[in-house]
């Protein structure tokens, strides 16, 4: 890959985000001759399972701006995103000068927050190819309406940082039983709609149904990746979209 290509981890809380990174950081170490760098965006968290060539504990924590400013945890978060973005230009120029193939960038768990404030200024300002990587839980997607409800916060994630969003859905070793089931609905964009209208009711029908009519050409299936992030699996399948998606990107811009 020629040029540095920044993934911005990005997911609902919880969804293994950290735990991501770490993985598919090291997966990508053993595998290939990338040179990885892992930035820490989160504020909030005491502990992150890889070490971290930019971390933004260094300069605020959620618990030093929960004192200094007498805030709650949400509070003090959607303070934190706020002072990314003020010093978006400085950060990023850090984050720019580690030389790196692929710089892993993890974020908070308030997702919402960081999306608002933040997120968008640092995805602009970084160098190279950037794309998000959006986790959730690969449970949420065994339902009809929660495959669709993942896919478009994926295309709104998309939107709003201005960058390429790849689905990861998360912690399939929770979910075995039920990937048939997820393979069946993003293959197939006429069985996906039924499940979505057999799991609907009343007023929701038309929306749903004309949201799953739209779907297909907003949402190609090959930007859904199945993965674990604590067994490995599904971290070469990744690789590969992700190295598609850059090269699309690549040749844009
Ligand atoms: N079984 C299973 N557990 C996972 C997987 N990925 C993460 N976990 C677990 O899920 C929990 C949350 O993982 P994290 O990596 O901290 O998730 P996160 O999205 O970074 O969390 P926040 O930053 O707090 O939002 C931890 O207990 C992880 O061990 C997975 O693929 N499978
Ligand atoms: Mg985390």
């Amino acid at each position: 890959m020629p040029r540095p290509l920044n993934l911005i981890v990005l997911g609902t809380a919880g969804a293994g985000k950290s735990a991501l990174t770490a993985t598919f950081g090291k997966w990508i170490e053993q595998n290939t001759d990338q040179k990885v760098a892992y930035i820490n965006l989160d504020p909030g968290c005491d502990f992150v399972p890889f070490e971290p060539d930019f971390d933004i504990r260094d300069y605020f924590t959620i618990a030093q701006i929960m004192r200094d400013e007498s805030l709650g945890p949400n509070g003090a978060m959607v303070r934190a995103s706020e002072m990314l973005e003020q010093r978006a230009g400085e950060f990023s120029k850090q984050i720019n000068e580690i030389e790196a193939d692929i710089r892993l960038i993890d974020t908070p768990g308030q997702m919402e927050v960081f999306l608002f404030h933040g997120g968008p200024e640092i995805a602009k300002l970084m160098e190279g190819v950037t794309i998000s990587l959006f986790l959730t839980d690969a449970e949420v997607a065994a339902k009809a309406t929660g495959l669709v409800f993942t896919r478009l916060l994926g295309l709104s994630i998309g939107l709003r940082l201005g960058v390429p969003a790849i689905s990861v859905l998360n912690k399939i070793d929770l979910a075995q039983g039920k990937l048939a089931e997820i393979d069946r609905m993003l293959a197939d964009a006429e069985l996906l709609k039924e499940r979505v209208v057999k799991e609907s009711s009343g007023v929701m029908i038309d929306l749903t149904l004309g949201l799953s009519r739209v779907l297909p050409d907003l949402l190609p299936a090959a930007r859904v990746v199945k993965a674990s992030a604590k067994t490995g699996e599904g971290m070469r399948e990744l690789y590969d979209i992700v190295h598609e998606v850059f090269c699309a990107c690549g040749d844009l811009t």
